[in-house]
């Protein structure tokens, strides 16, 4: 299996994030990205590649799924923010307002000319800085999914895009989560634009895949299912649950299963294989693997407990699903053990198939 890794990642560095009243520093952080690929290294899985996919090329996968006026925003924010104050050079940009986007009244349809009201209008948390290299790194990110997406369609088994920031919280208009370009809805895009027919999209990062959710939730061309910590006591809390299936055409066509918190191996499991005969059901010709490793047990934001083995065994079942399958690394903060469980994942597929 391929690997394509991102190399404008280190570029996005958040310093801190808001949480619960005070700045704590940034748990989505580059060693997570280079211990991952040294334990590629180590292990020799499959080739490493940079992304060969030109700025065209990239713009338009990446405005399949995402608004052009966010963007526009994204593209241009870090300059905003400096233009704002010279002195906010030196500290990273958090959103503090927001319109309650579909309640009461506020408007999401002027474009505020205010940059601070722009950052609350393009996102739904204060735990995501934006910094000078946000952008830069997102779209390096955008380019390594499109790349491994490009590798099943000419054919091969499997890909992996391993990048950050991470992508499954990002929207089509709004950021959040750590995410800023939700680069597996990209790829899963790009699979549909390349001639597959029905994608699916597992998710099992810790957290609901909320931006997914949103951006494939009126189509049947896309399902999207995610295993998660119930969004009752888990981030993002407002999206996730059980009842949450689908509208209009994709009715039917999105699958949450919510977990509690403590939730061990062999439950997750057997979430994991509902998820996958739905996808079977569905009769997906291809599937994108939303990889958040954050399920695991050391995780410092998290509460399931697997352990680093259990992974090998996530490989091997998704492996059995026996579809052409996208993995896009997401979450997963015990960054000194994120590269043997992601490799371990990886390897357990690549044995099985
Ligand atoms: C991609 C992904 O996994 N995003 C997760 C975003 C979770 N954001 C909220 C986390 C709050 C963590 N607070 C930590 C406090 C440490 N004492
Ligand atoms: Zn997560």
């Amino acid at each position: 299996m391929k690997t394509f890794h991102n190399p404008h990642h280190a570029l996005h560095q958040g310093r801190e994030e808001m949480f619960r009243g005070r700045m704590v520093p940034c748990h989505e952080v580059p060693a997570r990205l280079d211990y991952v690929l040294a334990e590629l290294q180590r292990r020799s899985l499959g080739g490493l590649h940079t992304p060969e996919v030109n700025d065209a090329e990239l713009d338009a996968a990446i405005a399949r799924v995402h608004d052009a006026r966010y963007t526009q925003f994204l593209a241009s924010a870090w300059d905003e923010w400096v233009a704002m104050d010279p002195a906010n050079a030196q500290r990273d940009a958090l959103p503090s307002v927001w319109p309650l986007g579909n309640r009461h009244a506020f408007r999401t349809d002027v474009l505020p000319q205010n940059f601070a009201a722009r950052l609350g209008l393009f996102s739904y948390d204060s735990g995501s800085p934006l910094t000078a290299g946000t952008w830069a790194a997102a779209r390096g990110g955008a380019a390594c999914a499109l790349a491994a997406a490009r590798e099943l369609l000419a054919g091969e088994r499997a890909a992996f895009a391993l990048t950050r920031p991470p992508g499954h919280h990002a929207g089509p208009d709004f950021f959040g989560g750590y995410c800023f370009l939700n680069n597996s809805a990209i790829a899963a895009q790009a699979l549909r634009d390349g001639g597959k027919q029905r994608v699916a999209v597992l998710d099992v990062d810790y957290h609901h895949g909320n931006g997914t959710q949103t951006i494939f939730y009126e189509r049947a061309d896309v399902f999207t299912a995610s295993v998660h910590g119930d969004p009752a006591t888990e981030y993002p809390f407002f999206l996730g649950h059980a009842d949450e299936r689908g509208a209009g055409a994709g009715e039917g066509f999105n699958l949450n299963l919510p977990l509690p918190r403590g939730t061990g191996f062999e439950a997750w499991c057997a979430a994991l294989d509902t998820a996958i005969d739905a996808i079977d059901d569905f009769n997906a010709d291809a599937l994108v693997v939303p990889m958040g490793l954050d399920t695991f047990e050391g995780d410092p934001i998290s509460g399931f407990t697997l352990k680093s083995e259990d992974y090998d065994t996530v490989g091997r079942l998704l492996a059995a699903a026996g579809v052409p399958t996208v993995f896009v690394f997401e979450g997963g903060y015990a960054v000194a053990e994120v590269g043997v469980n992601a490799v371990n994942l990886l390897e357990g597929f690549c044995r099985s198939i």
